[in-house]
Formats: C-alpha cells, sequence, structure tokens
C-alpha cells in the first residue's frame, strides 16, 4: 500500500457532454477525503470523459491507487458503472472498488452481489467512504464499524447498521478544480449564457413515500451557512465567469427562518437560479421573503405536484394538497416566477381514470397561469426494501401488480436492473401495470401538450419552429383530440423539441 492512500472516484456518464454539470457527490466526497486527512483523491467524469472506461485504465495503470470509487444512480448509469468496474476488476483484480449513490443505496442487495463490486455505501458517503479508506490502510475504524457500509466477508455478505448522515460543512469550498478546467460544467441555459450548479443544502426533512431522497437521507437536512454560499456565489461569478445558477437542493425553502440568511446573500449576487421546491413552503413566505426572493432572481421553481387527487398525495406521505398546487401557480405568477411542476401518472390503482384527472389538472393549471411548465412521469414507486431502514418499521410494504395482476418482482441482480424495461421503471418512463394503449394516451397528450406550450428551456429550436408547432398543435388540444399525433410528431422530429423531464434545465 502507498503512504497516502488514494482513490479514484469515477462519475459513469450518465448525460451528453452538452448537458454535463459539477459532478456533486463527487465532489463532495473529495472535500471529505481531504478534509478527514484520509487520503488523497483524482476524478474521472464520463460525462466529459466519453471514453471513461479507457481513462479510468489509464489513469490506474499510471498513477498508485488503493481503491476506486463509483457513484451509480439507477437508470441510464448502471450499465457504464458495470462496464467501468468490471474493466477495472479485469485489470487490476486486487483493486477494491466501492459504490455509492442513489443505486447502491436503493438496491443494496444487487449491487453488493455484483462480483465486480466489494463495497457498497449506503446513504451520503461524506463519513463512511473515507472510514472505509482508512480502514482498507490497515487503520481504524474496523470496517464492521463503518455506517452504512455493505461488504463481503469470507463470502458471506454483512450489512452494517445505518446508514451515513449528511455533514455539516466545514466553510471550505467544493475541491472544483480537481476536475480540470471547472469553466468547461458551466452551460448556457435559459437563465443565463453561463449557468453553474451547486447545491446549498443536502438531504430533506420529509419523507414521500416513492422519492429516493427520502429513501437516501431518511428525513434529515443539512444546510449551508450563509458564509459558505458566499464565498461560494463569489468564486462562481469572479473565478469561473458564471451569471446564474441551478441549485439541485432538494428542498430549498426549506424553512424559511433558516433560508433568509441565504436568500440575502443570493440577493446581493443577483444571479437568476433555478431551485426544486415545495408548494406549500411558497405559500408559507412572507411578503419580506417574496421581496427577497424577486431581489434574488429567482426564475423558476421545480414544484413536485404529484397529483390532483388529495387522497393519493396523502397516501404518498407528500404533504402537499392540490388546492396548494394551484394557489402556488397564481403565487409564482404574480412574484415573476415560473413554476416547473412535475406530476406522476398511471399509478398502480386506478390507473387510467387517474391519468386522465391529471391530465384535466394540468389543463386548468395551464388555464390559471399559461407560462406553468409541466413534467410528465410514470408513477414508479420504490420498491420496499428500497426504502430507508427507520421507515421500513413505520409502515407496511405495498405490493403493486402488473397487467395480469400478479405481483410485481423486482430485479434482484445489476444485471436485470440495467434491462431497458427496469431502466425505464427507474427513469420513470414506464412500469408493468401499463397497456399499450394508456402509454400510448400519455405520449400523445405530453406531444400535444409540449408542441402547444414549447418549453422556455429550449433555447435550440428556432422560434419561428416553435410558433409553428403551437398553431398546429392548437386545434388538438383546444378539443382534447391528442390521439395519434402524426402531424406533430413528423414535425418535432425535424425540430427536436426539448424534453425537460430526460435532460434537466
Ligand atoms: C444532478 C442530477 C442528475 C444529473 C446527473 C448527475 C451526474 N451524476 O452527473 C442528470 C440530470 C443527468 C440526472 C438524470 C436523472 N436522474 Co438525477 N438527480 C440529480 C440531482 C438533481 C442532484 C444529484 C446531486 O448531485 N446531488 C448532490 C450530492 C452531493 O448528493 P448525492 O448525489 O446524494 O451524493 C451523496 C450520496 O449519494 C453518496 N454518494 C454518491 N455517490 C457516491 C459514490 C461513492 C463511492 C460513495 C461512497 C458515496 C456516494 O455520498 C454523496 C455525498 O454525501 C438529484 C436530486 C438531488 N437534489 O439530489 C437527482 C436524482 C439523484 N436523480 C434521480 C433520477 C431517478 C434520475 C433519472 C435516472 C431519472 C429521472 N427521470 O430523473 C435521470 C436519468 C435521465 C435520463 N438520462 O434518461 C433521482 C434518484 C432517486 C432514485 N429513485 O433512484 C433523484 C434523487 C431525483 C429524485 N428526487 O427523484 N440526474
Ligand atoms: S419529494 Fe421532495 S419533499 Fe418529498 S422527500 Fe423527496 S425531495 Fe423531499
Amino acid at each position: 500500500m502507498s503512504p497516502t492512500p488514494r482513490i479514484l472516484l469515477v462519475n459513469p456518464t450518465i448525460t451528453s457532454r452538452r448537458s454535463a454539470r459539477f459532478p456533486l457527490a463527487l465532489l463532495h466526497l473529495a472535500a471529505a477525503i481531504e478534509r478527514s486527512g484520509a487520503g488523497d483523491c483524482s476524478i474521472v467524469d464520463g460525462n466529459v470523459d466519453r471514453d471513461f472506461v479507457d481513462r479510468t485504465l489509464r489513469m490506474l495503470d499510471r498513477g498508485r491507487y488503493d481503491m476506486v470509487g463509483v457513484t451509480v444512480m439507477g437508470g441510464p448509469q448502471l450499465a457504464p458503472a458495470m462496464a467501468v468496474s468490471r474493466a477495472v476488476r479485469e485489470r487490476h483484480p486486487d483493486l477494491p472498488v466501492a459504490w455509492g449513490g442513489y443505486f447502491p443505496t436503493l438496491n443494496t442487495a444487487a449491487a453488493i452481489a455484483s462480483p465486480d463490486v466489494d463495497y457498497a455505501i449506503r446513504g451520503p458517503g461524506d463519513e463512511s467512504l473515507p472510514a472505509l479508506l482508512a480502514a482498507l490502510h490497515g487503520g481504524a475504524p474496523a470496517l464492521e464499524r463503518i455506517a452504512g457500509l455493505s461488504w463481503k466477508r469470507d463470502g458471506r455478505i454483512v450489512h452494517n447498521p445505518s446508514r451515513g448522515s449528511p455533514v455539516p460543512d466545514d466553510g471550505q469550498r467544493l475541491p472544483y478544480e480537481k476536475l480540470g478546467d471547472p469553466r468547461r460544467y458551466l452551460a448556457r441555459t435559459y437563465l443565463g449564457r453561463r449557468t453553474v450548479a451547486h447545491q446549498a443544502a443536502t438531504g430533506c426533512r420529509f419523507r414521500c413515500t416513492f422519492c429516493g431522497v427520502a429513501a437516501m437521507y431518511g428525513g434529515a437536512t443539512h444546510l449551508s451557512s450563509a458564509e459558505r454560499l458566499d464565498r461560494d456565489l463569489a468564486y462562481f461569478r469572479h473565478e469561473l465567469g458564471a451569471d446564474s445558477v441551478q441549485y439541485f437542493d432538494n428542498n430549498f425553502f426549506d424553512r424559511e427562518r433558516d433560508m433568509v440568511p441565504l436568500l440575502e446573500v443570493m440577493a446581493e449576487h443577483a444571479m437568476p437560479w433555478w431551485c426544486f421546491a415545495r408548494a406549500d413552503a411558497l405559500l408559507n413566505l412572507s411578503e419580506r421573503t417574496w421581496s427577497l426572493v424577486r431581489r434574488s432572481r429567482l426564475r423558476m421553481a421545480y414544484i413536485g405536484a404529484e397529483s390532483p387527487n388529495g387522497a393519493m398525495l396523502k397516501e404518498i406521505r407528500k404533504g402537499t394538497r392540490p388546492d396548494q398546487t394551484v394557489e402556488a401557480v397564481k403565487l409564482c405568477q404574480r412574484h415573476g416566477v415560473i413554476p416547473e411542476l412535475s406530476f406522476m401518472v398511471a399509478p398502480p390503482e386506478n390507473t387510467e381514470e387517474e391519468t386522465e384527472r391529471t391530465f384535466e389538472f394540468i389543463r386548468e393549471l395551464k388555464r390559471i397561469n399559461p407560462e406553468t411548465e409541466i413534467v410528465v412521469y410514470v408513477y414508479t414507486p420504490l420498491p420496499d426494501a428500497s426504502r430507508h431502514e427507520s421507515d421500513r418499521r413505520r409502515r407496511p410494504p405495498v405490493a403493486v401488480h402488473d397487467l395480469d395482476g400478479n405481483p410485481v418482482v423486482f430485479p434482484t441482480t445489476v444485471e436485470e436492473w440495467a434491462q431497458p424495461r427496469w431502466v425505464d421503471y427507474a427513469c420513470h418512463a414506464d412500469a408493468p401495470w401499463l397497456d399499450d394503449r394508456l402509454r400510448r394516451r400519455i405520449h400523445d397528450f405530453v406531444t400535444v401538450l409540449r408542441c402547444r406550450y414549447p418549453t422556455v428551456q429550449d433555447l435550440r429550436s428556432p422560434t419561428w419552429a416553435k410558433r409553428g408547432l403551437r398553431a398546429m398543435a392548437g386545434w388538438r388540444y383546444r378539443l382534447g383530440r391528442y390521439d395519434r399525433p402524426w402531424e406533430l410528431e413528423l414535425a418535432n422530429r425535424l425540430v427536436r423539441l426539448r424534453m425537460p423531464q430526460v435532460s434537466g434545465l
């Protein structure tokens, strides 16, 4: 082993080069490793290095590394994560490979069962990863004492108790220079010419049953200090030349009293911004805070509206009501903020009825505030085994059934999870209880909707093309004739309108 343990952190490709944003998970881990003094690290980002498997191997060949850490989100990132882990195992059979992130946290058994994965870290890795690096380097703690670690002992799989918790920041900025030139991650978006991705707080204090964030963080959140945010924003502006910010915080307006100091900093920097927010939180903000929100130049808030059905919202423990969605849409309009609402259609129960009801609700919201952006997902509940440990005891498992009435059996291996139908499931794009007719209906509705109301986030399609599509889609939308909009599909193929649910901002 080397004197200072070294880890190579890898972000397998998940998006296009153009849509690459700071790999925040790896930057947080890099900061944690440095802070703990456990070792040193380098980063390979597959969103930027398109031949990231080769690059990973080249770096391992040339440098001394004691471990490879791979961040893995379910869906399209899984196959590249498997490819890089397999390649490392073949070339360096003794080098430990650790997986962390949403996939191994939510599907631990499948991840750790892979012969190419030695360690799966559940939950935030800021404490567990440095501890693992130290343990493998012969130091304390012993493997069995590392929180949230799943590992193999003599061929048996051991799951250590409790996932890690988010770590309060130490006031230092993230080590962006580990990415080479951090300016490569700034992108032209509708917020500005050079938008940067940032996360002021980690975790979320809510426990919505369908949400991976609740499963990861178990209702805990850690906010950034105002001093740190000020330092980060100053760095983005003055060192990187950024002019706008996309905040990936799971729920930006967590508690008003905690957010005001951050908003004051943001108002001083006045860089247009986007964030995730909850309808109830926005409705509860005071007039004074809204004036800060306006001064800080919030442009768009992504709100999980999920459903027009209050009972369903209660059942999934969303904690908001449909009337709050309506009010939030009006409130945003008054304050010059575009609400971007996401909906989960086709739930396992009353699948068709709930879907049609959601379409009607979307139409109502569009009537109230035509600027409202809409993102439509298929409701794909998390497998019971994915829930946070602290939640498993609270609620009995819920069985979901396929079209034939058989209970849905979730994959147990990484190979199965990487199959197209389960990738679609992870992407909230398809579910085993959807028939072809309803699948088509959802697709058609979304096609008509996005042609009738092209997203403002689409900077690529020319204005004339968007106008043309709007006009073409007008009669269908007005009459609710969504079926088989072949002419829109044809025109769309030429224009290639953006899909916010695939590409993000
Ligand atoms: C940025 C982002 C993306 C980026 C890619 C990021 C990248 N890797 O380059 C893009 C836009 C491409 C993306 C895509 C998708 N995403 Co996404 N994404 C996010 C987002 C907004 C931020 C993630 C982030 O950077 N967080 C900041 C870091 C600090 O936190 P973290 O990721 O939790 O990291 C900590 C731990 O996970 C752990 N950890 C992470 N990696 C590792 C690695 C090791 C070795 C260790 C030890 C620990 C560890 O330690 C970290 C530090 O504490 C989250 C929501 C959120 N606010 O977190 C959703 C989120 C992660 N995405 C999600 C999903 C489902 C997707 C999609 C697969 C599907 C979809 N429809 O959204 C798509 C794929 C779309 C497609 N291509 O078809 C879900 C995952 C939940 C789940 N059920 O699995 C989330 C939580 C959104 C949500 N609320 O549902 N996403
Ligand atoms: S849906 Fe939003 S509010 Fe609910 S747990 Fe997930 S991030 Fe938090």
